[in-house]
């Protein structure tokens, strides 16, 4: 691979903005005529990985399944913005390993716990404060903050397209458009 495709891996809690970020990324890199395709833990864990819990063991296989998937994708050529809560360093070493350190960038979105249980999108937290969802990430499963990711976005001080911008910038100067 030749840099004219990478792997954009967000990681952050549910309710993050991960997702929200990849699509408004895809907009920017569409007009900008770069073919993108979109990952995430949602819709894989809807059909390829739908037999697969929430427990660290089957974590790490849907993410192993993702970063195979993510592979395959980016060597066809196009930019793969996966969205994943990818919650242990070990989760992210490893995908960065499948998918080849050049072809990676992680980006961590940086939303607080307190911030994604407040807005609760889904209404995930409050059925996993009350028990009726077991290891749900950030209430009783961990979630370890990556210690250098490539970007580190904080919503709560940059907006979403403000950041988008910034991962387009980067993304530019890699592909060299
Ligand atoms: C975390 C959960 C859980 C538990 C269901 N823990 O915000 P969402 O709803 O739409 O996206 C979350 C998605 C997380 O799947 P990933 O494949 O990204 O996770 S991992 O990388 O850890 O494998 C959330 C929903 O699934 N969800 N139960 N217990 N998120």
């Amino acid at each position: 691979n030749n840099h004219t495709s990478f792997v954009v891996w967000f990681t952050g809690l549910s309710g993050s903005g991960k997702s929200t970020l990849a699509n408004m990324l895809e907009k920017l890199l569409y007009e900008a005529k770069v073919k993108t395709f979109i990952l995430d833990g949602d819709s894989l864990r809807k059909g390829l990985n739908k037999e697969l819990n929430f427990s660290n063991k089957e974590r790490e296989e849907n993410l192993r399944v993702a970063a195979e998937v993510a592979k395959i994708l980016v060597n066809s050529g196009s930019v793969v913005l996966a969205s994943f809560i990818s919650p242990k360093q070990t989760n992210r070493d490893m995908v960065k390993e499948i998918i080849g350190k050049d072809d990676f960038i992680e980006v961590f979105v940086n939303t607080s716990l307190e911030t994604c249980e407040k807005r609760d999108v889904k209404g995930l937290y409050k059925k996993a404060r009350a028990g009726e969802i077991k290891n749900f990430t950030g209430i009783d499963s961990p979630y370890e903050k990556p210690l250098n990711p490539e970007i580190e976005i904080n919503t709560e001080k940059e907006n979403l397209e403000e950041a988008a911008n910034r991962i387009v910038n980067l993304l530019q100067k890699k592909l060299e458009l």
